[in-house]
């Protein structure tokens, strides 16, 4: 029996009759058979999950869900009418459109808050690092290092490593708060897309002053123009996306490798029962990369030796998961969804836990197993939980004292553990420079032979699949529903974060899946060597997908800028702010993004929603899509993919051949 917590022992939902997950059918919240699994014995130890709060939540606020509850001052809470029956203005005067644009800004710009506040730790721990003051972490990746440097126009030759770490560090803080000037990664945009950001002014500034802008602009009776409100959306996201995304993903690459090919594997089924199971959840690798280094030093794996265990097992769970996995291969235990599922197997013995995605229920659950929840950053810690705080400068130590807290706990295992057998063979680690690698070859790295192949045909065009899973759509469902029909009609996809998990945990991430693939890509599949769906990392390595596709067009061949790419975007099981964030980065870059309708919370039929959805388009070339279905979400986005190579002309050959006349008006938008 999985839960040790005898019937008299206080659950959190036990009393209120509100646990209905007894008769929910677990095959509606999750397609994922190991979450099935523990949500069977969770609903019979009578525990309850996200999906039984998210119950208890409905029916969710209409107001909410379209943006049209306003709270930014106190003369409200306002909202507005979508009947138009009732009130169209708040206290203050503002009317739906400028309420909406107002959320969603603030959304944008704690999503970049999010993204860019985790750059910024990683850029003052490297400084700390190249000044002398964080011992344990070190240059992984030398040339990365150089190259950064060389793009920044910081002095390489005749220099020490440190020395050349130490001026970039300091760049790299300064681009949070500099006074003046803007994001020195947005130079890595192709000339007409920074053309196009000057013109409309929103080339992003220093990160801070975009997301303070953000709040200023949102406060009551300032900026009442949703156009121009929305604007400032863009320039915050690209803060995020060029700016702070970018200098994590970078940064961390410096610090502990750039992503090469590697083998892992995801799902519950990496856990091991007769090994202390140690979990790492949030986003920052700062701090997992120490655990996961200390879980392997002999004198821990003695200790768990002599407490009876044959070793010890790292694996992650959202983000933190994604980092360990692409750079080392570490295993993950699943994505946002399954955190909850991973105790309950009552075979962690210690879940440790930084920033962001951690839900609060843990703390909760935790007391119905030996599990031991550790918080460790500044900035996220929980009531009642035992905080061990994260040090830069003695940042091993607290690795191995958490390593050792989980050899404690290992000791306090009550009974039998429940572990799922699911786990999916995953390769990954497709970081732009290994893409260069695997498709161009050591002596010829490019990007020449990708943008052949989507020039001659093969392959279609790129769609990146990213992003969260939220209780209110089956796990994983719409992430690899989309993910196999995009691969099935030629369509290259790279993902990150949950999404990324979603495709591991069904084997997409193997070669093999290209098997599922349609004829021209899984040809260049095969060639390659590589997998059809290309793990890319966390979700601040979106960015890398930001730099491929501004490689895709330097190489040239497939236009000019960003937005002639035939590329697109989604996420269709979207949570938080920082997706949002992401969408509008990608958007604001000039690529169609695709969201799912009835998590867009931007009220259909409004001045915004035309706005996102249709004449974003003329200002930068990208836009919002909705959609829930994902096969239409896959139809869109072979739409407008198809769309692109007619108007780069690379569309003839292929027309003939295997496109009918009908097949063609199907695509045409
Ligand atoms: Fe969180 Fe990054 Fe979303 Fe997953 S995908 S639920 S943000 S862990 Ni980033
Ligand atoms: Fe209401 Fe205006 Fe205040 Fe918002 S800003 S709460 S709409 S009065």
């Amino acid at each position: 029996m999985l839960c040790m917590i005898p019937l008299t022992l206080p659950s959190p939902a036990r009393g209120e009759g509100k646990i209905r997950s007894r008769r929910m059918d677990p095959k509606k919240r999750s397609m994922d058979p190991a979450v099935q699994e523990m949500l069977r014995q969770i609903a019979e130890a009578g525990i309850e999950t996200a999906w039984d709060r998210l119950e208890a939540q409905e029916p969710s606020c209409g107001f909410g869900q379209l943006g049209l509850c306003c709270r930014v001052c106190n003369m409200g809470p306002c909202r507005i009418d979508p009947f138009g029956e009732g009130p169209q203005r708040g206290v203050c005067g503002a009317d739906a459109d400028t309420i909406i644009a107002r959320n969603f800004l603030r959304a944008v710009a704690a999503g970049a808050s999010a993204h860019s506040d985790h750059g910024r730790g990683v850029a003052h721990t490297f400084l700390a690092m190249a000044r002398g003051e964080a011992p344990d972490y070190g240059i992984k990746d030398r040339k990365k290092l150089l190259a950064l440097a060389k793009e920044w126009g910081i002095k390489t030759e005749g220099r020490e490593d440190k020395a050349v770490a130490e001026e970039l560090g300091e760049l790299a803080v300064a681009e949070f708060g500099k006074p003046h000037g803007t994001q020195r990664m947005a130079n890595r945009a192709p000339p007409p897309r920074k053309a196009i950001w000057e013109r409309l002014g929103i080339l992003p500034r220093a990160i801070d002053q975009e997301v303070v802008e953000a709040l200023h602009r949102t406060t009551m009776g300032v900026d009442q123009d949703y156009r121009n409100i929305l604007r400032h959306a863009s320039r915050c996201s690209l803060a995020d996306g060029w700016g702070g995304s970018m200098i994590a993903t970078e940064l961390q690459d410096i610090m502990f490798g750039t992503p090469q090919p590697t083998r892992g594997e995801i799902n519950l089924g990496v856990l091991k029962a007769d090994e202390v199971n140690l979990v790492v959840h949030g986003h920052e690798p700062l701090l997992s990369e120490m655990v996961a280094l200390a879980s392997s030093m002999p004198e821990l794996l003695s200790e768990a030796k002599k407490a009876g265990a044959k070793g010890i097992t790292v694996a992650g769970i959202c983000c933190t998961a994604n980092e360990l996995l692409v750079r080392h291969g570490i295993p993950v235990a699943g994505n946002f969804l399954s955190q909850e599922a991973a105790i309950a197997t009552g075979a962690v013995d210690l879940m440790c836990v930084d920033v962001q995605c951690i839900m609060q229920g843990l703390a909760e659950l935790v007391k119905c197993f030996h599990t031991k929840l550790v918080t460790t950053s500044e900035k996220a810690r929980i009531e009642g939980v035992e905080h061990v705080a994260m040090e830069e400068a003695r940042a091993l130590e607290v690795g191995k004292a958490i390593v050792r807290k989980a050899i404690e706990s290992f000791k306090n295992r009550r009974g039998p553990v429940h572990i799922p057998k699911d786990k999916g063979e995953a390769v990954v680690g497709f970081s732009h420079e290994a893409i260069n690698y695997m498709l161009g070859g050591r002596f010829r790295a490019s990007y020449r032979p990708l943008n052949d192949n989507i020039i001659n045909g093969r392959i279609r065009g790129v769609a990146g699949v990213v992003g969260c899973t939220n209780p209110k759509m089956t796990q994983d469902l719409s992430h690899t529903t989309l993910v196999r029909e995009l691969i099935k009609r030629d369509v290259l996809v790279v993902t990150t974060g949950c999404a990324q998990i979603a495709c591991g945990k069904q084997g997409l991430l193997t070669p093999e899946a290209a098997e599922l693939a349609g004829p021209g890509l899984r040809e260049v599949c095969e060639t390659v060597g590589i997998p059809p769906v290309l793990a890319v990392g966390s979700c601040v390595d979106n960015s890398r997908v930001l730099v491929a596709c501004a490689e895709m067009v330097r190489e040239g061949g497939l236009g000019e800028d960003l937005s002639d790419l035939p590329v697109a975007g989604a996420c269709l099981e979207h949570i938080t702010e920082k997706a949002i964030s992401i969408g509008q980065y990608f958007v604001a870059s000039g690529v169609l993004v695709v969201f799912a309708k009835k998590l867009f919370p931007v009220m259909p039929g409004s001045k915004v929603a035309k706005y996102l959805l249709e004449e974003i388009a003329e200002e930068v070339g990208g836009k919002w899509a909705v959609e829930d279905d994902p096969v239409k979400a896959a139809d869109l986005i072979c739409a407008h993919i198809e769309a692109k190579r007619d108007a780069l002309g690379i569309n003839r050959e292929r027309e003939r051949k295997l496109y009918g006349m009908e097949d063609r008006q199907k695509l045409q938008v």
